[in-house]
């Protein structure tokens, strides 16, 4: 039997526009076989698929201007959302304000996207501040590295706010290959049995730096792994970003009303390399990017706006200047930046620095007095 899933449609979205609020997306049956995709109305405005739009463009312009200041030297290290921009924008349009998000090192663009200031959100891969915002004014946990961890935080905080009665939901997002960890599996387990309001989003692009998804499992879908812990999955076209936000808004309702968190697998591709520091030709071929690359979600988007006549010149000219000036103030933020003391990244380990910390902090100030010196 398969999951039933009904998308609520208002005045405003479908009729208005009735080819862009087309979703479709596969559930998955309880006894662990994918549904074929299904057609879904979506509740959309003419306002909210220009946000939708706004978001996605601007994400690829801070994309790439955080590729070229790594290039540049001012970031130590970078990693690509290129290609994925509907997969983490279209998941993070359907949360509300305070609803949490849980990000990897992948999700610059969706936290980006959730409203972080996209200087304070370069700290991190400029090296110098531990997270770079505050967590608690965006409701945006910071971007974490050890694969998983993240969704055992969210299940965490969405089991408190249920306790509590607090009707918030948590998105956490995680990759293919960290869906191999065990925190992942845990995580699923953990939300399932105690009905945790978590929204499970996997960006399978197809790899974990290297690794392509067949040496990952021998799954056909992630998605299904839900049917394993006894909660909904769905599958969803992660480059189509109507179907992506019709298909976790879904997930995000059902776990506001109390039925439970939900695992939504988003096929996409990551069309840069894994981090600024890969390098692609070693593990994949040019003609599978490129078949990728024809279905840019970005461009895909845009042409059915288009098409739908909800864009104009105009508002994408207003766009690309915002782009423009967004990724100024990006180069001017780091390169204009005073440059901070790194003793400070001692300060907020412990309330106490440990015996440890002591020993480490007065070995990083001899080098810089030394430094200073030459
Ligand atoms: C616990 C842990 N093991 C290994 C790594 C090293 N590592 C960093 S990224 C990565 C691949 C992750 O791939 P995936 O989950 O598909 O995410 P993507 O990078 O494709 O977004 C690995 C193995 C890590 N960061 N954390
Ligand atoms: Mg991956």
């Amino acid at each position: 039997m398969n999951v039933s899933v009904e998308v609520s449609s208002a005045a405003s979205g479908p009729s208005s526009f009735p080819g862009l609020s087309k979703a479709a997306w596969q559930d998955v049956a309880a006894e662990g076989a994918l549904g074929t995709a299904n057609p879904h109305a979506v509740d959309l405005s003419a306002d909210q698929l220009r946000s939708l739009y706004r978001l996605m463009a601007l994400s690829r312009r801070v994309d790439r201007q955080a590729i070229n200041l790594t290039r540049q030297g001012a970031l130590g290290v970078f990693a690509s959302s290129h290609g994925q921009e509907a997969a983490q924008v279209g998941s993070v349009f359907a949360l509300e304000a305070d609803d949490w998000l849980f990000p990897t090192y992948r999700e610059t663009v969706g936290t980006f996207a959730r409203g972080v200031d996209v200087v304070e959100l370069l700290a991190l891969f400029s090296g110098s501040w531990h997270c770079g915002f505050d967590p608690y004014k965006y409701r945006v946990a910071p971007l974490t590295t050890p694969l998983a961890t993240q969704a055992l935080h969210a299940v965490g905080l969405a089991m408190a706010a249920k306790i509590k009665h607090d009707p918030i939901v948590a998105l956490t997002f995680f990759g293919d290959g960290a869906a191999s960890e065990g925190d992942a599996h845990e995580a699923l387990n953990m939300a399932g049995v105690y009905g945790a309001p978590v929204v499970f989003v996997v960006q399978n692009n197809g790899y974990a730096i290297s690794v392509p998804y067949r040496l990952q499992t021998r799954a056909s879908s992630i998605a299904l792994r839900a049917a394993g812990v006894g909660i909904p999955g769905i599958r969803v076209d992660g480059n189509d970003v109507i179907s992506v936000y019709g298909a976790v808004r879904t997930a995000v309702d059902r776990a506001r009303r109390g039925d439970g968190p939900t695992l939504v697998e988003a096929v996409t591709y990551r069309l840069e390399a894994h981090t600024t520091a890969d390098d692609t030709s070693r593990y994949r071929s040019d003609d599978e990017a490129s078949e990728w690359r024809a279905r840019d979600p970005v461009e895909r988007f845009l042409g059915v706006l288009r098409e739908g006549g909800v864009v104009d010149d105009a508002f994408l000219a207003e766009v690309e200047a915002e782009g423009e000036a967004t990724a100024a103030r990006m180069r001017d933020f780091l390169f204009d930046a005073p440059a901070g003391d790194p003793r400070e990244m001692f300060d907020h380990v412990y309330a106490a620095r440990t015996p440890q910390l002591e020993i480490e902090r007065a070995l990083l100030d001899q080098e810089l007095r030394a430094a200073d010196e030459r």
